[in-house]
C-alpha cells in the first residue's frame, strides 16, 4: 500500500513537471518555408560536424551558459540510412548517443528511426543547405504530446565558422519567426581543458 502510494506520488510529480514546461509560443513553420538543399548527396555529408549554433522555439539565449559545444557524426549504412552519433559534454563527462535517420521522399529529407521508442509522435529532419566541406544548416521538428518543437542547427566542419555564415544562419532562423532571444551560440570547449583531461587519462592508464 505504502509502496503504491509512493508510485502514485511520483507519477503525479512527473505529470506536474511535464506541465510546468511552457508550450512554445512560436509555431513550427509550414515546410514550404523550409528550403531543401538541391540534389543532396548522402556520401559527401558523412563524417563529423560541430554544432556552432542552435535556434528554436524552445531555446532561449539564457540557456547559453549551460550549452557546451558538441559534435554529430553521420555514417552512411549499407541500407542508405545514417547512423548518427552525438557527443555531448555534461558535467565534464563526454556522453554519447546514437540515432538512425532514414531518408524519406526527397533527398535531404529524413525521419527519425525507432520513433516510438522515444515516445515521439513525429520527428523530421531536413538539410536546408550545405557545401559539405565547411557548413550545414539543418532543420528539426519533433511532436511530443501534440506539441510541435522545432530547432535549426548550424554545423561546421571546424568548431567555428566565418561570421558571414553565422549571419546567414541568423537571417534564416528569423524568416521562421524566431528572434535573437531564440538563438544560442554554444560555448567552445577549451582545448586546454580537453588536453588536461587527456593527460589525466594517460596518467591513469599508466597507473593501471
Ligand atoms: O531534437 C529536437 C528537435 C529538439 O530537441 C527540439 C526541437 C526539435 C527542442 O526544442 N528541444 C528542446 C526542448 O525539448 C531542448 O531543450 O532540447
Ligand atoms: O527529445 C529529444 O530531443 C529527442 C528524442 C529522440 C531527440 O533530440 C532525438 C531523439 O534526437
Amino acid at each position: 500500500m505504502a509502496v503504491s502510494l509512493l508510485w502514485m506520488g511520483l507519477a503525479l510529480l512527473g505529470v506536474l513537471q511535464s506541465q510546468a514546461q511552457p508550450e512554445p509560443k512560436i509555431p513550427a513553420p509550414d515546410l514550404s518555408r523550409v528550403p531543401l538543399q538541391d540534389n543532396f548527396q548522402l556520401d559527401r555529408f558523412q563524417g563529423k560536424w560541430f554544432v556552432v549554433g542552435v535556434a528554436g522555439n524552445a531555446f532561449t539565449r539564457e540557456d547559453q551558459g549551460q550549452f557546451k559545444m558538441y559534435s554529430t557524426a553521420f555514417d552512411l549504412q549499407k541500407d542508405d540510412t545514417y547512423r548518427v552519433t552525438f557527443k555531448v559534454l555534461r558535467d565534464d563527462e563526454c556522453e554519447r548517443f546514437v540515432r538512425t535517420y532514414v531518408q524519406k521522399g526527397q533527398r535531404g529529407h529524413f525521419a527519425l528511426g525507432n520513433l516510438k521508442s522515444y515516445g515521439l509522435q513525429d520527428y523530421i529532419i531536413r538539410v536546408v543547405r550545405t557545401n559539405y566541406n565547411e557548413y550545414a544548416i539543418m532543420y528539426f521538428k519533433k511532436t511530443l504530446n501534440n506539441v510541435d518543437y522545432f530547432k535549426i542547427v548550424l554545423y561546421g566542419r571546424r568548431d567555428d565558422l566565418r561570421p558571414e555564415l553565422k549571419k546567414d544562419f541568423t537571417n534564416f532562423v528569423k524568416t521562421l519567426r524566431l528572434t535573437d532571444e531564440n538563438i544560442v551560440f554554444p560555448v567552445k570547449i577549451s582545448k586546454k581543458k580537453i588536453q588536461k583531461k587527456k593527460r589525466k587519462g594517460r596518467v591513469n592508464e599508466r597507473k593501471e
